[in-house]
């Protein structure tokens, strides 16, 4: 027996996404939450043979396209990657629009896509670039300071932007010149930290340079679960940036925030205040996805490998 899975893969700004359209495992239906946790319980094995060598490559985003709960929206999704589950994924959702306007699925322009996290409306600019508003993104707390084994004092703010994020003040190191295992290194420690000390939900580390480009406003590092590194500049991330932009009175609402990531590509965000919690806001982000591959993944009954290698995520 082979089980067959259809895929499409993109990138977005450099980080890839692979969308399973059909032969992903059967979750049901009801709230998306729900899902996740029977996806966790009964199709965890599925999760890392669809995302994992030797089928992929820890640094894959995955996104199971599903039927919707809300009626409104057009489709949902559910992101995972080679460790475990994603509440939003910003460049996933880029390359999940991406490929439903490839695939011919995309009644409009404009699309409602339901996430384990909320509602996102997506809108396929004419440039070609993917802009969704994102989930109401807030800083939950500003200044925390870290004592952090090999670094000393560190300091930042934790931020919701769809997924959980610190995000550093102070070290910042140079993210021209550092090499990325360090890079590794440092943020794998500011994670542990910041989990032992009061933040256990925080699974995303953010740190900043000057851009390399002077039409950006900043230039980022983002480390995700799982000890990868994110190629785009993280549309979760950039949502938590701007919640703590906006918190500081630093960026105006309307004002655009142009937010380069670490291979220089960059998304372009801006926020408005939410009507229903006035504590919080709605970014929106802006990038660019292509098309990269589409296919099916095979699992073989007597492959040892059917369900992938898991990844070692052994911390440093
Ligand atoms: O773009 O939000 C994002 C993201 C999260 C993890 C990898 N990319």
């Amino acid at each position: 027996m082979t089980q067959s899975i259809e895929f499409v893969d993109s990138h977005t700004a450099g980080e890839p996404t692979r969308v399973i359209v059909a032969g992903g495992p059967d979750l049901g239906f009801g709230p998306l939450p729900g899902r996740v946790e029977r996806f966790r319980q009964s199709a965890d094995g599925l999760r890392c043979a669809m995302v994992t060598e030797p089928r992929g490559a820890d640094v894959l985003v995955g996104a199971l396209l599903c039927e919707p709960f809300d009626k409104t929206c057009d489709a949902g999704v559910i992101f995972f990657n080679n460790v475990g589950y994603l509440g939003m994924c910003g460049h996933g959702l880029i390359g999940l629009v991406e490929t439903l306007r490839f695939l011919g699925r995309l009644g409009s322009d404009a699309c409602r896509i339901e996430t384990p996290v909320g509602v996102v409306n997506a809108t396929v600019e004419r440039n070609g670039e993917v802009q969704f508003a994102n989930v109401a993104s807030y800083r939950k707390e500003a200044g925390v300071e870290l004592s952090v084994p090999g670094l000393g004092k560190v300091i930042g703010d934790v931020a919701w932007g769809g997924n959980w994020f610190f995000l550093t003040r102070q070290p910042r190191p140079s993210l021209n010149t550092t090499p990325i295992s360090e890079l590794l290194q440092i943020t794998t420690r500011i994670r542990r930290s910041v989990n032992q000390q009061g933040f256990p939900e925080v699974d995303h580390i953010e740190l900043f340079d000057t851009p390399i480009d002077p039409g950006s406003n900043s230039r980022n590092f983002v480390l995700c679960p799982g000890l990868e590194y994110d190629r785009s500049p993280c549309g979760t991330g950039t949502s938590a940036k701007l919640a703590c932009l906006a918190a500081d009175g630093a960026l105006q609402a309307g004002q655009r925030w142009v937010q380069e990531g670490i291979l220089g590509t960059s998304f372009s965000g801006v926020y408005h205040w939410s009507d229903e919690n006035p504590e919080r806001i709605i970014p929106s982000v802006s990038g660019r996805a292509h098309v990269t591959a589409e296919g099916r993944l095979l699992l073989q009954d007597d492959d040892p490998f059917r369900l992938g290698i898991p990844s070692d995520v052994t911390e440093t």
